[in-house]
């Protein structure tokens, strides 16, 4: 489904594909509609394409704005992996790609022209700091991961597992892919809690989007323990009912990952249609990690946006 969302009348208007990888999570609603509110800011008729988490989806759309010829084409993968053809023929079209959020494994070949992403192996070392300090380094860990092949569960898994090597008493007992959905997140820790005796044994559930965590949350409970108490919840991105289930009670910590990439990348593009060649290769952007203690105050920002 590809939608026109701003049509400007301007023949000077700049036209701009953007494959989009789902509406997964809330993050990625709020990096859709900011990136929607970005162009519409700026004049730029975008053409938005939602890939419902499937490659061959985005790869579709890709090849139907190169067809259309659009001006710049931005895509936020889903894997990071079977790119390079596609962005051949955008090459070959002469339409420069920024990639948005998750890599493809394309960098150096100078197939596309930047990279807009947080780091998230950093944010993967900083979950695990934090839960490494509050369990003193002795804890038996229920991770779900993100999608398989996603740059996201690929390094957030690299960099929590990087810094809990170092503690001979915490442990990842099991993990399991949520594909980074509500839905998904509660199905795998039913079955993840079954598996282990109901959870009695387990210190905390690492998980890799608040999203898959919300669903985790509700599993526990109805395993009748208590969230946030008898196991502790740490995960990514921040999106305000994350904020409300630490306020709860109910969650422990998030790293915070921006979702206003449109600004940055349409940027970088604009500039590159007016004969700037010098672009940075990754321009990246950082999160603190929150916890209760502000959960409270920082949910009444988010939730009055
Ligand atoms: O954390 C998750 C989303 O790719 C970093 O994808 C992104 C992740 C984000 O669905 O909520």
């Amino acid at each position: 489904m590809v939608l026109v969302l701003c049509a400007s009348h301007s023949a000077l208007a700049t036209t701009i594909g953007f494959s989009q990888v789902g509406s997964e999570s809330g993050w990625r609603t709020s990096f859709s509609e900011s990136v929607k509110a970005e162009a519409k800011k700026r004049g730029i008729e975008l053409k938005f394409s939602d890939a419902q988490q499937k490659q061959e989806n985005q790869i579709k759309a890709v090849r139907s704005f190169i067809a259309q010829g659009v001006d710049a084409i931005m895509i936020a993968p889903v894997v990071e992996t079977g790119w390079k053809p596609v962005l051949r023929e955008a090459k070959r079209a002469r339409i420069p790609v920024v990639i948005l959020d998750r890599n493809v494994d394309a960098s150096g070949d100078g197939l596309f022209l930047t990279r807009i992403a947080s780091d998230f192996v950093e944010e993967g070392r900083r979950a695990a700091r934090w839960l490494m300090d509050e369990t003193d380094g002795n804890c038996r860990i229920l991770e779900l991961q993100g999608t398989v092949g996603a740059t996201a569960a690929i390094d957030r898994m690299k960099g929590f597992n990087e810094v809990i090597a170092d503690f001979p008493d915490a442990t990842i007992v099991r993990s399991q892919t949520g594909e980074f959905t509500r839905t998904k997140g509660k199905e795998v820790m039913e079955a993840m809690l079954k598996a282990e005796n109901g959870g009695r044994d387990i210190c905390a559930l690492w998980s890799h989007n608040d999203e898959m965590a919300i669903g985790a949350i509700q599993a526990i409970k109805e395993a009748g323990l208590k969230p946030g108490t008898d196991m502790l919840v740490v995960s990514v991105d921040g999106v305000p009912d994350y904020f409300k289930a630490m306020a709860d009670g109910d969650a422990n910590a998030t790293v915070e990952l921006n979702p206003h990439l449109g600004a940055p990348a349409f940027d970088v593009i604009e500039a590159y249609l007016k004969g700037d060649r010098k672009v940075e290769k990754l321009i990246t952007t950082t999160g603190d990690l929150f916890t209760q203690a502000t959960a409270a105050e920082e949910y009444a920002k988010r939730a009055g946006k």
